[in-house]
């Protein structure tokens, strides 16, 4: 690991590393969105919260304006996060939502889970998917290590 890479928990050059946060777009819990907007700015994290009900389309937007931001991280705890996620495959594709996208929170609906419904998520394009809101940090960690390893092969590469 670089010198850089190392810096680089909550901070990167040029600022503070941003992610873009919200609640699925059908979904009005608003309580866990909230917590894990202040636990993510005490950690430094410059948090755009976009807030619950959210559709895709609008995390596309905020991606397109902030082509900076390191994650789209979206919760959702109605149960219904399979159907509002429908649009982002088709956001990605056209290259709209381009960081990685993390989705925690209820995964489906009843007490029992599934593993096929993680499998469903993850053909829809979900690139991490957490039981639990402390297990962000160490996978943003993990994103913008990537993410700095990349940048470093291609100042090689050049
Ligand atoms: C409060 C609440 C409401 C309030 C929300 C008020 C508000 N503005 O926030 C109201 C009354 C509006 C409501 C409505 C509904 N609710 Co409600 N609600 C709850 C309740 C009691 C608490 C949720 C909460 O805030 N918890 C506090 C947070 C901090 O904890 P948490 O939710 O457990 O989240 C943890 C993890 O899941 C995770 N996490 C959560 N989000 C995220 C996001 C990311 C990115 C990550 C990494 C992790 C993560 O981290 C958190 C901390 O560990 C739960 C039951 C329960 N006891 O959990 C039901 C519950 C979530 N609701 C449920 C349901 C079904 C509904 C309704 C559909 C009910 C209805 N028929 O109308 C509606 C849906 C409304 C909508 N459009 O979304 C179900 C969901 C069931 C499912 N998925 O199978 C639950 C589980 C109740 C149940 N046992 O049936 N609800």
């Amino acid at each position: 690991m670089t010198q850089r890479q190392m810096n680089g928990h909550s901070e990167r050059a040029g600022g503070l590393r941003k992610v873009i946060l919200g609640v699925a777009a059908s979904d009005s819990h608003a309580v866990a969105n909230h917590l894990i907007a202040h636990a993510l700015r005490s950690l430094g994290y410059d948090v755009l919260n976009l807030g619950t009900c959210t559709p895709i389309s609008e995390f596309a937007e905020a991606c397109e304006a902030n082509p900076d931001v390191e994650a789209v991280i979206i919760g959702s705890l109605n149960g219904h996060v399979h159907e509002d996620l429908r649009d982002l495959p088709a956001a990605k594709a056209a290259g709209r939502i381009q960081c990685p996208v993390i989705v925690g929170g209820n995964l489906s609906v009843g007490s029992k889970k599934n593993a096929s419904d993680l499998d469903r998520l993850r053909d829809l394009g979900v690139d991490h998917i957490l039981s639990t809101a402390d297990e962000l940090p160490t996978v943003l960690h993990e994103i913008a290590v990537r993410r700095m390893s990349s940048e470093d092969l291609l100042v090689a590469a050049s």
